[in-house]
């Protein structure tokens, strides 16, 4: 019989049910868990959009390990609609920023952007610069796929693809922020112009961009407060006796 490892390598195929195996889970213990719920809550707690990076180097197997974490995010029908684009070349790192830049000069300065979304963005500070995008030392860029193509290359349904790739994308910034990365989650707009500077095919539309390295030594960032659990949290109905 084929080991799991092997079973959970095995591609589905439409229209067949995949083989079922069973769900490797360990249990933790009330305490194991309380002590990891918090500590992962105040891991994530610190991570922050960054907007200045050092130039130092990123080993290309940290991002390939991130990009591989994110990969396992869930998605519809289990397509994962994505694309992942990594470059470290200077002149690729330069046409993205010159194209970003053009584009974000018309958002802010323009008149692209209305007032109300200017208004939102004063106290991130933010304006039409994005030197990050050549200072940094990977791009990333995760393109949705707005439908695949099989084998047989016909066209394949792709489901839930702004979901999956929303959540790909929160499992990809939270990998990088484990391995002490700082990645800003960017989307100039509109995009378009990464289909084309990265030669992608037409099924594929950019998603976001993210510049990723170290943060630089004088790196700051806006001092924000998260929403408190009360303004983001509503319980309903009653608990049943027994619940904590
Ligand atoms: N994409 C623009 C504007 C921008 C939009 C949002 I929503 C932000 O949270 C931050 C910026 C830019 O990157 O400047």
């Amino acid at each position: 019989m084929a080991s799991a490892q092997a079973l959970s390598q095995a591609p589905t195929v439409a229209g067949m049910p995949a083989p079922m195996i069973p769900y490797q889970h360990s249990l933790l213990g009330a305490e194991e868990q309380t002590r990891r719920a918090e500590t992962f809550y105040r891991e994530m707690d610190g991570r922050r959009s960054v907007r200045f990076f050092s130039g130092e180097p990123v080993p290309r197997r940290l991002i390939e390990t991130a990009i591989r974490t994110a990969s396992t995010a869930p998605s519809g029908a289990h397509r994962q609609p994505w694309t992942f684009v990594m470059t470290r070349d200077p002149v690729i790192k330069h046409r993205i920023r010159v194209a970003a830049e053009e584009e974000e000069r018309t958002n802010y300065e323009g008149g692209r952007l209305p007032d109300h979304w200017l208004e939102a963005l004063e106290p991130l500070g933010t304006d039409w610069h994005k030197e990050f995008l050549e200072t940094v030392p990977w791009v990333v860029v995760l393109f949705e796929q707005r439908y695949g193509i099989d084998d047989k290359g016909q066209k394949l349904h792709h489901f839930y693809v702004k979901e999956s790739c929303g959540i790909a994308a929160g499992l990809f910034i939270a990998a990088l922020h484990h391995m002490g990365l700082a990645t800003l989650t960017h989307t100039p707009s509109p995009m378009k112009f990464l289909t084309d500077l990265l030669g992608r095919p037409a099924n594929e539309r950019p998603f976001c961009m993210f510049p990723i390295g170290y943060p630089a030594d004088d790196c700051v960032v806006p001092d924000l407060h998260r929403k408190s659990l009360a303004e983001v949290l509503v319980e309903v109905g009653t608990a049943a006796s027994g619940d904590e």
